[in-house]
């Protein structure tokens, strides 16, 4: 608890160009929360180094990651949005915990399996113990809840498990956080193959709508989107792709799935496939709009960098000092 509100955490990676598969799955959540709970939002660069990036690429796109939760809607006044590698606590607490989780809980990690197979020439210890530094994350601000989107629900569950055992031993350290999943848009698939997760690493482009792509894009990719040969829009589980189709939809409209069916009843995918691509366009370019014009306040971006990181800095160093002393660590002398 913080000043008697419930603490919320998550962070997303800076690697690639962000998709709607994040924005609904996760930031549009992020939104709707932030009211309700004391939120810290990370750019988790430290994650991002896992696979291997160009430097000055991976602090463009982190810098663009950040002023995106800005321009998303997120008040930094509220939200404590920084970089979690401008937070030691982050690495030091990560270190701790590693030596509280095992290798074959890290072992069935099926974000681990996946990458590993993706990057087999460089299959990093960092890989391999990502799921601890993200339960670092999570732990060091007590969080009550975590929004994220079901790929991630593995790695919630480690972090409930370290922070579990970690208690058992010592006490009442850690808060056990809860996954949060949005209603609709927790799994967005793929427009080129409605059996694999829309995902911003994605070598097809045409597989991801990106949050910058601009409206004719947005468009053509729809259209080109992957369904059936049905040629009815119905939510079932044999129309994969129109079922996704539905799903963004409705995200983006706050329609239900009998609702679009109902609209869209004898008629064609053609019309179908636009009016989704209008439904994420409407939301994107407002977004899109805000995001150009706070990326060339160069003085308030830093401002926001500088005093969230500060913010954060204290609540997790509180929690750091805490396990340390738990640990056996020999106090500090001021
Ligand atoms: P990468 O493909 O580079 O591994 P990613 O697209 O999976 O990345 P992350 O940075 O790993 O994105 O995830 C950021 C957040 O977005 C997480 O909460 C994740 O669960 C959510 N997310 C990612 N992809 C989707 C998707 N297709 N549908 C819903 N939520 C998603
Ligand atoms: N692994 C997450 C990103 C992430 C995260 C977190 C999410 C790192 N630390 C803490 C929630 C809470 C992902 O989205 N791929």
């Amino acid at each position: 608890m913080i000043d008697g509100k419930k603490v919320l955490f998550s962070g997303m990676q800076a690697t690639n160009v962000l998709t709607i598969g994040n924005y609904l799955g996760a930031l549009k959540n992020w939104l709707t929360l932030s009211d309700e709970y004391e939120c810290f939002y990370s750019v988790v660069d430290l994650h991002s180094i896992t696979v291997r990036q160009d430097p000055a690429e991976l602090r463009k796109r982190a810098r663009n990651l950040l002023t995106l939760y800005i321009a998303a809607g997120l008040d930094p006044k509220k939200n404590c949005i920084y970089y979690q590698s401008h937070v030691s606590a982050h690495a030091e607490l990560s270190w701790i915990l590693n030596c509280f989780t095992y290798m074959g809980e890290l072992n069935r990690m099926t974000q681990f399996k996946d990458k590993s197979a993706k990057h087999a020439d460089n299959i990093n210890a960092g890989l391999f113990t990502y799921p601890v530094l993200m339960a670092a994350d999570i732990l060091l601000y007590q969080a009550d809840v975590v929004p994220v989107g079901k790929d991630q629900l593995q790695h919630l569950e480690i972090t409930r498990d370290i922070a579990q055992r970690f208690n058992a031993i010592y006490g009442d350290v850690f808060t056990i956080p809860e996954p949060y999943l949005g209603k609709v848009g927790a799994k967005i698939m793929s427009l080129q193959d409605p059996t694999k997760k829309m995902s911003k690493s994605d070598d097809n482009i045409n597989a991801s709508v990106y949050l910058m792509d601009d409206k004719d894009t947005i468009i053509r990719k729809f259209k080109r989107a992957v369904t059936d040969s049905e040629g009815a829009v119905l939510y079932n589980d044999t129309q994969l792709g129109i079922h996704n189709l539905i799903d963004i939809y409705c995200a983006c409209t706050g329609k239900t799935p009998e609702e679009v069916v109902k609209e869209f009843d004898g008629k064609g995918y053609g019309e179908f496939k636009l009016a989704v691509g209008e439904s994420v366009a409407d939301i994107l370019t407002p977004l899109q709009e805000r995001f150009y014009a706070l990326e060339k306040d160069k003085a308030y971006i830093d401002g926001v960098i500088k005093e969230n990181a500060e913010k954060a800095s204290y609540y997790a160093t509180k929690t750091l000092r805490k396990v340390q002393k738990k640990v056996g660590f020999p106090e500090r002398i001021r």
